[in-house]
């Protein structure tokens, strides 16, 4: 039995999923308000859990001078975290309803493993190699819309804690001084990609990629990022090595994600748009650049995915994404967020 907990301030309250089958849809939601109530719940409907995971530390403040590791390694995979303060600090409520929630629990289940989990880390990718059904019958009740997102993160919190017993959560962090911190992490690759514009945006800057990664389609110009190299610095190192052009405007538009069907890993790639061209496109090893009308773009010669980004890109908005593709590039899920301007 495996189970997730979302802990929030005291208006909240803790929000619990439970996983008792084999598969990893969970079977059992509960809120309450009271710490108590969720271990009284816990001892009658999982009476030898394996592994609780919390979505809070295991205490509310931190000894030590410095931020807690695993906070600091999960920041530093890009993730938003909410600091652990140090003793003299001022409390956050929720972590204090988390720390009375952990001390009670080891006392309830001493066999039980229990751990802190960072389950808000599937909106940027860290739970791609991980799914789960939710059977829409569980959100039975009329208040429970109110809850929806508390309880997708205790969902996600129990799949933490059953995939770090099939030994394949990431671990943040771990000699932590409160202990590490358990994701659904998948390893990344932090790519580039620019798109110059020319006539305030009526014609774009593509090349054929003429060898590597996607080999006979068109595209923007980028690549790898780099030890020690900022993101811009390395959008615009790309694009002096694929197109023999600097650019000194590159905007950052928008962030997209790729998985690949079979694959652990992912594709984190910044796009941006520039238009103070320095120097003349050139043909390089990598790729053939040439001006294209923007409302001329063959899609057909692209990425399957640039038929539902890039004209947004290209009308000035900013985006997230998301794709899963599979091996021969059709995409199997996608999400696309409009996020302005
Ligand atoms: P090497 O060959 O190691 O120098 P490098 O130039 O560092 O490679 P590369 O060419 O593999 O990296 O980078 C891949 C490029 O393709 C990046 O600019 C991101 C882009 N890209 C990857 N998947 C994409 C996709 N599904 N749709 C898209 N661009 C994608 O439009």
């Amino acid at each position: 039995m495996f189970i997730g907990i979302d802990v929030g301030g005291p208006a909240k309250g803790f929000h619990v999923a439970l996983i008792s089958g084999p598969g990893p849809s969970p079977d059992g939601l509960f809120q309450s308000k009271e710490a108590p109530a969720v271990v009284e719940y816990l001892s009658k409907h999982a009476a030898s859990p394996q592994i609780i995971a919390i979505d809070a530390p295991p205490k509310s403040t931190r000894r030590r001078i410095e931020t807690r590791a695993a906070e600091r390694e999960v920041r530093s995979a890009g993730f938003r975290v909410l600091w652990t303060p140090p003793e003299e600090g001022q409390r956050q409520p929720w972590m204090e309803n988390g720390a009375r929630l952990w001390s009670l629990l080891k006392k309830a289940f001493p066999t039980a493993q229990i751990v802190e989990a960072f389950p808000t880390a599937a909106s940027r990718g860290l739970a791609l190699h991980a799914s789960a059904s939710l059977d829409l019958r569980l959100l039975t009740g009329h208040r429970v819309r109110k809850h929806y997102m508390d309880f997708l993160d205790a969902v996600l919190a129990a799949l933490v804690a059953k995939t770090i017993s099939e030994g394949r959560a990431g671990l943040f962090g771990p000699d932590d001084e409160l202990g590490p911190i358990y994701a659904l992490a998948a390893p990344r690759l932090r790519l580039t990609l620019v798109f110059v514009l020319r006539r305030d945006g009526q014609d774009v800057l593509l090349g054929e990629k003429k060898r590597g990664f996607g080999a006979g389609y068109w595209n923007g110009f980028g690549g790898k990022i780099e030890a020690g190299e900022s993101v811009p610095q390395a959008a615009r190192r790309e694009l002096l090595e694929e197109a023999g052009i600097d650019c000194d405007d590159l905007r950052a538009r928008g962030r997209l994600l790729f998985s690949f069907e079979g694959r652990q890993d992912l594709m984190d790639v910044t796009v941006f748009t520039g238009q103070n061209l320095i120097g003349q496109p050139r043909e390089t090893d990598e790729m053939r650049p040439r001006w294209i009308k923007a409302s001329a773009i063959d899609y057909d010669q692209m990425w399957p995915d640039d038929r539902y980004w890039l004209p947004r890109v290209l009308a000035g908005r900013d985006i997230e994404a998301y794709f899963h593709l599979d091996a021969n590039h059709n995409i199997l899920l996608h999400n696309i967020i409009d996020i302005g301007p």
